[in-house]
């Protein structure tokens, strides 16, 4: 075992405070995951990277900014990838999906915020999270009114850049994301001291792309019944996605997805025959919030598809590849992070789509529609979520909460009932 402690007091965290928050999610990932049967192999890949969360991968990047690597710390879908890669930046992912130093956050937010946000905050104000002191630079961007003043309150503890982001999706709201992106491109360009060049972005372009493919095509396999993998592996694995290395990452779960078709040409499953099967939409699940799916699974039914930023809507679509300057690259990918469906635009009518195109594709029995107390964008949206599927004629359960354990029982209760009555 390599001890990392003086890796982390150099990046001036918390000790005793980091140990106790391992110590935490170590008990949270035996509980959730070893304890499921038949997982697949490919599995062992990400318990391996849980097993070194803040460890090896830390390790990784810290090796990188002392040859002069820069590393960029992201919060949202919108924000691409491919620019940071091309101009030669890592890209790690920094929402934050546990209950901590929630104490510290509401001497200086209000109480009434997402847990999200002041998962992030807490993890900041507490000094327990590696990736956000080895990002060189974090990015914001104005989707939901908490985030952006938190990231207000962000940018005078940390180097932070917010991008503005519109609210629709018109013709000339695509235009301003797009000189959105260019600034973007400027200041990481700044950072890195190098320019992205049609032949950097383009690689970065294919890279992410092979990523998302390889999600597609675990994806692809839990519209078999029996489904191959349960709902919390196919999250954590979506979840790994925002941090690990990408050429890395997409090999290991390729290999993840060949064992997962392969499974479902022999009619491998990992739940009993009739297990109710649930599709959930709504806000995101940062690591490591596995709450619900824990909940639905030990209840006896199997998720099979994730309608949100930790799920389809990061790895549904990709960038066209038939860019061959800088210019038809951007416009590329505007075209493909403007076609995501966040509650924070309106109209968002492509979600709605989204949500019965995928309980249909997956075969769910029902739909759990999951959002954050607080989050005001997916809480009102979810009036039109269960409008559309009364229409669709697909059962619909609507779930606010938060990362707190408080609520495990009485949810338990109402997932039972629903997957009782679907
Ligand atoms: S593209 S969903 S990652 S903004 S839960 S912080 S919205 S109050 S996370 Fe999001 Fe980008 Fe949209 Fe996706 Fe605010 Fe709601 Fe909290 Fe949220």
């Amino acid at each position: 075992m390599v001890d990392y402690h003086p890796m982390w007091e150099e990046l001036g965290l918390d000790l005793p405070t980091h140990d106790a928050l391992l110590g935490a999610v170590g008990q949270m990932y035996r509980d959730a995951f070893l304890t499921q049967e038949s997982r697949p192999e490919g599995m062992s890949y990400l318990d391996f990277v849980m097993s070194e969360v803040h460890g090896l991968r830390v390790k990784e990047l810290h090796d990188f900014r002392a040859t002069g690597g820069k590393i960029i710390g992201t919060f949202c879908l919108y924000v691409p990838e491919e620019i940071v890669r091309a101009a030669g930046a890592w890209c790690v992912g920094l929402c934050a999906g546990a209950e901590f130093g929630y104490d510290e956050v509401e001497r200086i937010m209000p109480r009434n915020t997402c847990a999200l946000i002041k998962s992030f905050m807490g993890f900041e104000l507490t000094s327990v999270c590696p990736y956000i002191r080895e990002s060189d630079l974090v990015v914001g961007e104005t989707t939901c009114d908490g985030k952006k003043k938190a990231y207000e309150l962000l940018g005078e503890m940390l180097n932070v850049h917010v991008m503005e982001l519109p609210q629709m999706k018109r013709p000339q709201d695509i235009a301003f994301y797009l000189t959105e992106l260019g600034e973007f491109r400027t200041k990481v360009e700044e950072l890195t001291g190098r320019t992205l060049t049609a032949e950097t972005l383009k690689a970065s372009i294919k890279e992410v792309n092979d990523k998302r493919r390889a999600l597609q095509r675990i994806a692809a396999t839990r519209a078999a019944s029996p489904a191959p993998i349960s709902g919390k592996d196919a999250l954590l694995a979506t979840q790994v996605a925002f941090y690990d290395d990408v050429p890395r990452y997409t090999q290991m779960m390729n290999k993840l997805a060949d064992e997962l078709e392969q499974r479902v040409a022999d009619g491998v499953g990992v739940a009993p025959a009739g297990a109710k099967r649930i599709l959930i939409t709504g806000t995101p699940m940062a690591l490591p919030n596995w709450k619900l799916h824990d909940i639905i699974e030990k209840s006896g039914g199997i998720v099979v598809g994730e309608e949100m930023c930790t799920g389809s809507r990061y790895y549904d679509t990709l960038v066209r590849e038939d860019g061959e300057t800088v210019e038809a690259m951007f416009d590329a990918l505007a075209e493909k992070y403007m076609d995501i469906n966040c509650a924070c635009f309106t109209p968002n009518q492509g979600r709605m789509d989204d949500i019965v195109r995928m309980a249909k594709e997956y075969n769910a029995d029902g739909v759990i529609d999951y959002a954050l107390n607080f989050c005001a964008t997916y809480q009102a949206e979810a009036f039109t979520v269960e409008k559309t599927l009364q229409a669709a004629e697909i059962p619909v359960m609507k779930i606010d909460t938060d990362y707190s354990a408080e609520d495990i029982g009485q949810l338990s209760t109402r997932v039972e009932a629903f997957l009782e009555m679907i």
